[in-house]
């Protein structure tokens, strides 16, 4: 019926090590919570009587045109939650007409993950390795396969947050993870940490110019939460911004993505395509990211609930169930399409707990 329904038959499909690793976040997981509770604290506001019957959620983004305005964020390791991993998320999201963001840490190569759903517009999330030739090498594979985007992430300068259930539990990636083999040698076997620590940690924004200068694909930073940061960001050249808190898995207690999005959008809304991610799971959470100036919000979990249930029809589902909130939604808020959400739709309400 809802994302929520995929999430209750997740923890049944995966071991302790695999689950906790997919539902987890730092710390004491406040911002993991807050993602969620932060939305509901947004309040719609609808308008009457207009003609919707002819209401779309047809959208772009970056100028490619999307189903509806929501994508499907980057997160690793997809094997580990289903044997099909990023191949089956890959083919779903081609199928459902929008985005799909491939991580660094896939469990499948760039090529593969083009060859499995030719011609869909994907974009590349860029993890910067310590090792430049690896960092090169793939971003030429984007490249060479028809990626539209690099999504550059930068809230992981070499280290996870301190993620306990994985601690607790000794968790270590068992499926194979190309970009990692081309960095260490080691294609699996490696904690989380691990994987990180290969992560460049003295990125400034001065090195956007040097990303720049390695392909002619758009570029956006993803991890943005602060208004000086997405200034900084759009001097850079950057062509859009994704305003997150990685699910809350890295820094604990940063504010919930949909409540940093505001004053990014304040700042630099006019200039570049501004998305937010982190906590989305209800075709009304994305209206209100679109009230507060998103182009579109990303999904990362719900992907992966449905994978682990279902692999590509789970995702199909997911994704399905979306569209269809997203729609019923910008129908009842009395809009026509996702341009005539406005900042008017949506205010702050009463803490619901
Ligand atoms: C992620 N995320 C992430 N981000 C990224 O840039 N590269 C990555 O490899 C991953 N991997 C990853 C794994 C898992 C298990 C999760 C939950 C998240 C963060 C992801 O792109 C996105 O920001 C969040 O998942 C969005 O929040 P929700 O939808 O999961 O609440
Ligand atoms: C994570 C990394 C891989 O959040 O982005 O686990």
């Amino acid at each position: 019926m809802n994302v929520w329904d995929y999430e209750q038959r997740f923890e049944q499909t995966l071991d302790a090590g695999a689950f906790g690793y997919f539902a987890g976040g730092a710390d004491d997981e406040v911002t993991l919570r807050d993602n969620v509770a932060a939305f509901r604290r947004w309040r719609l506001r609808p308008r009457m009587l207009v003609d919707v019957s002819a209401a779309a959620i047809e959208t772009t983004v970056l100028g490619e045109p999307v189903s509806m305005p929501l994508l499907v964020a980057p997160t690793a390791f997809q094997r580990m939650a289903h044997p099909d991993g990023e191949i089956a998320t890959a083919r779903a999201t081609a199928a459902a007409g929008t985005v799909m963001t491939m991580s660094t840490v896939a469990t499948a190569s760039p090529g593969e993950v083009a060859e499995a759903a030719p011609g869909a517009a994907r974009w590349f999330q860029l993890y910067w390795f310590k090792d430049e030739g690896v960092t090169h090498a793939l971003i030429d594979q984007a490249v060479v396969s028809d990626f539209r985007a690099i999504v550059l992430t930068i809230d992981a300068p070499g280290a996870p947050g301190r993620r306990e259930r994985d601690l607790r539990s000794g968790f270590v990636v068992e499926a194979p993870i190309p970009a990692v083999e081309a960095a260490t040698g080691r294609p699996t076997g490696l904690t989380p940490a691990e994987v990180f620590a290969l992560v460049e940690s003295r990125l400034t924004w001065r090195d956007l110019e040097r990303l720049r200068g390695m392909s002619d694909l758009p570029l956006l930073v993803k991890g943005v939460l602060t208004r000086e940061d997405a200034r900084l960001a759009v001097d850079g050249g950057v062509d859009g911004i994704v305003v997150s808190n990685h699910a809350g898995r890295q820094l604990d207690t940063v504010l919930a993505g949909i409540d940093a999005l505001p004053e990014v959008v304040d700042e630099v809304g006019g200039e570049v395509e501004v998305f937010v991610d982190g906590g989305v799971r209800r075709g009304t959470d994305v209206l209100k990211a679109l009230a507060l100036g998103a182009r579109a919000a990303l999904i990362g979990r719900p992907v992966l609930w449905g994978l682990a249930a279902a692999g590509e029809a789970g995702v199909r589902d997911v994704l399905e169930i979306f569209r269809r909130e997203i729609a019923l939604g910008m129908q009842l808020l009395g809009c026509v399409g996702c341009g005539a959400v406005t900042r008017a739709h949506v205010q702050s309400g009463p803490d619901p707990t």
